[in-house]
């Protein structure tokens, strides 16, 4: 069966609904969303592990046109970012939008109709005039690419697929990774675990992070006064673009916030060698930072052990490290990250004369201010290529997206506008400034990280302040694409 609608969004986390609120504020409610679960969410629905928290604080890490009053603490946990995201949905009735457990297998281009078409699994199609990929960077869990993973007997659990039935009382467990995942799952295992060993490959800089509730009077007034609210959004925001100046460009801030960094792990771990294990030997802001005042003391307890021998294999009954000894584990936690798909896309996106995107980004994902690719009209990207922040919301910079596609789909809503599609010598001017940017960044400084590719490239981040990302994409200027247009009816 073909369903026929105006704007295709593919995905129902952050990205796609706030694409879908912004259309039904401009007047567009003619779009279908495809999502593969069962439930809208994204990532906040994948990541339900215990300890799972954002490190940007609520109120901007939620959409300025939806603010909610409400929140709990300065720091949200997933449960409370769902409940926003569910708040989202309800608002804006966008539930009657959303096609469930629909898992999109391929998006075609067709020259004749100028319409993208969606294939999905059980065999339905959805065409539509406009395409928005809200799929999101890290959707998919990765498992490592350990010897004898498959041998291991043992529970296994993924920190984006959680086990909420097994119970760790007693248990030995081994936690494999110590990104901004694991440091949040360490904490609560440690506390309801027998032991924890914790396999570190790379430590990271640790910021401490102190979460304070909300106090009543503050959720008054933000209720009978939402531009206090908005107020204070804003002090957030520039709080944060300062902090770019320490994170994106090594700099005299870099050093200052690793002198900062270092002496929390001065003060918070006692014991001289664990703290040389901690002690990282890239610069603060290569990997991102991981914000947690709990991970340190939970190190620190008698029943967690930090383990930096490099993993040898996995055995039936646990974990063989380097050094030859054996850690025998009731469960091993994989808190190892994700797929960050560097061909750009979780299926394959074939444009007009067949082109295929994945071929297209092969060394590389580009496009032009994350958003538009050369090559393929009316489609168009959230969290696309170039568009991460190391310093500030990703809300903010998906707004800034999102705004732009609804401009280009009104577009071709209202204006007649058959085909849009971004200059190549645009686009491929965009990207050659960007890179050059990016040479000078710390995410570019030396370290690994799921930033960039095995190459060393990086398709992922943004060098700059957000609010030099949200004023390029404030104007969808038409010089930079090619536009054409459907013939207008004189009957
Ligand atoms: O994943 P990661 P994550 N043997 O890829 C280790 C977002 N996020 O899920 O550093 C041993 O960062 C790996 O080691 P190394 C945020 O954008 C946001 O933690 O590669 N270890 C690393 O320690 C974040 O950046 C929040 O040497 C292996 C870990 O596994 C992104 O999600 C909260 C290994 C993977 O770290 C991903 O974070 C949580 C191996 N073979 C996450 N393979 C917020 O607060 C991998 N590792 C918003």
């Amino acid at each position: 069966m073909t369903t026929s609608t105006t704007v295709l969004i593919i995905g129902a986390g952050f990205a796609g609904l706030g694409t879908a609120i912004r259309l039904k504020q401009a007047g567009i409610t003619d779009f279908v969303i495809l999502e593969r679960g069962s439930d809208v969410g994204g990532t906040w629905r994948d990541n339900t592990y215990p300890g799972a928290a954002c490190d940007v604080p609520s109120l901007l890490y939620s959409f300025s046109f939806v603010p909610n009053p409400d929140w709990r603490r300065a720091y949200s946990g997933s449960r409370e970012i769902l409940e926003y995201i569910h708040h989202m949905v309800d608002t804006f009735d966008l539930r009657r939008h959303i096609r469930f457990h629909t898992n999109v297998t391929g998006l075609e281009y067709h020259e004749e109709t100028a319409l993208w078409s969606a294939r999905t699994e059980d065999g339905s199609s959805f065409t539509a005039r406009a395409a928005v990929m809200a799929t999101g960077p890290l959707s998919n869990a990765s498992l490592p690419d350990i010897p004898g993973i498959d041998t291991y007997q043992g529970h296994t659990i993924h920190s984006a697929r959680w086990d909420h039935d097994y119970d760790f009382t007693g248990k030995h467990v081994a936690v494999i990774g110590t990104g901004a995942s694991g440091v949040q799952i360490i904490p609560e295992l440690a506390a309801r675990a027998r032991k924890v060993k914790v396999f570190q490959r790379t430590p990271g800089w640790v910021l401490p992070k102190p979460n304070p509730g909300h106090p009543a009077w503050l959720t008054a007034a933000f209720r009978r006064a939402p531009v206090v609210q908005a107020f204070l959004r804003q002090a957030l925001f520039w709080g944060h673009e300062a902090i770019a100046l320490g994170v994106v460009w090594d700099s005299m801030a870099t050093t200052a916030l690793q002198g900062l960094a270092r002496t929390y792990l001065r003060l918070a771990v006692k014991d001289s060698w664990l703290r040389r294990q901690l002690t990282p030997d890239f610069r603060i802001g290569c990997k991102r930072i991981l914000m947690t005042s709990d991970y340190y003391p939970a190190l620190q307890r008698d029943n967690c052990k930090l383990i930096t021998w490099p993993i040898y294999t996995l055995s039936p009954n646990g974990i063989r490290t380097a050094e030859g000894i054996e850690h025998d584990v009731d469960c091993i936690v994989f808190a190892t990250g994700f797929d960050v798909c560097k061909t750009g896309t979780p299926f394959p996106i074939t444009g007009p004369g067949g082109r295929s995107l994945g071929d297209d980004w092969a060394a590389g994902a580009q496009a032009y201010k994350s958003v538009s690719v050369a090559g393929y009209p009316n489609l168009f990207f959230t969290f696309g290529p170039n568009s991460g922040p190391g310093h500030n919301s990703v809300l903010v910079y998906n707004e800034a997206q999102i705004d732009y596609i609804v401009k280009a789909v009104e577009l071709i809503h209202d204006q007649h506008v058959r085909t849009l599609e971004v200059r190549k010598d645009i686009q491929d001017g965009f990207n050659h400034d960007i890179q050059k940017r990016l040479a000078r960044t710390t995410w570019n400084s030396g370290c690994t990280s799921w930033y960039l590719t095995e190459d060393g490239f990086n398709a992922t981040m943004y060098p700059g302040f957000a609010t030099q990302y949200a004023r390029q994409l404030a104007t969808l200027d038409l010089d930079d694409y090619e536009v054409t247009h459907h013939p207008v009816s004189t009957g």
